[in-house]
């Protein structure tokens, strides 16, 4: 296990296809190991909801089922952290999803004498996500899961532009993975396994 040896900061990545369950698992993560949970899709729906001129801006990719720029996103985590001084580590949910944001949130990390502690994986089959998100997007109200196109579309971004970051961290020795597959209590355990190793 990585260790930061400056303080007690403890910060997750967790990874995971679309529809994988990050923001469902991160609920009961954050308090478990009383960590800040900053989801960058939570934050850009927030920011749509309330029509700033963030939210128009990943409106316009989010509802393609497309990224949002790198500038844009490492910009707003960039902010969000900074808005808790007092953490005592942080849930990255859905952040990184590129090599560029994974290189900017190690080095923003490392002007605190921080880094990313481990980053966890879950494990899921494209077709079952795709019948989660489906699901979803019968009452979501969420555009990203109304059709399975846009469905598609996310995978597509991912498999390009996300999936790259598993070697990446891997060459860092900080990967993990569980299976993503069984009922949101029995993934927790697993993921709380992982945890409680590091
Ligand atoms: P996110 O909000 O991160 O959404 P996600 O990948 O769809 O979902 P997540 O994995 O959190 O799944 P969830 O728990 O909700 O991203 C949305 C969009 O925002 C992206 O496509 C992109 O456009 C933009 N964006 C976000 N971050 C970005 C970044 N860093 N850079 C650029 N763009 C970015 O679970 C999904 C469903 O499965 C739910 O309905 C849930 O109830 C169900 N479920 C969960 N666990 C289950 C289980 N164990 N069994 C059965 N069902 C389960």
């Amino acid at each position: 296990a990585t260790q930061n040896t400056k303080n007690e900061m403890i910060n997750i990545v967790l990874f995971g296809k679309p529809g994988a369950g990050k923001g469902t698992q991160a609920e009961f993560l954050k308090d478990k190991y009383n960590l800040v949970h900053l989801s960058t899709g939570d934050i850009f729906r927030f920011n749509i909801k309330n029509d700033t001129e963030l939210g128009q801006l990943a409106k316009s990719y989010m509802d393609k089922g497309d990224l949002v720029p790198d500038e844009v996103t490492i910009k707003m985590l960039q902010d969000e952290v900074e808005k808790n001084p007092n953490a005592k580590g942080f849930l990255f949910d859905g952040f990184p999803r590129t090599i560029a944001q994974a290189d900017a949130l190690d080095a923003f990390l490392k002007t605190k004498s921080w880094e990313v502690t481990a980053t966890v994986a879950l494990e899921a089959d494209d077709e079952i996500l795709v019948q989660r998100l489906l699901e979803r997007g019968k009452t979501s109200g969420r555009a990203d899961d109304q059709d399975e196109e846009k469905i598609r579309n996310r995978y597509q971004e991912y498999n390009e532009k996300t999936a790259p970051l598993i070697d990446y961290y891997k060459a860092q020795d900080k990967f993990h993975s569980v299976d993503g597959i069984g009922s949101i209590a029995e993934v927790t355990e697993r993921l709380s396994t992982v945890l409680d190793s590091l």
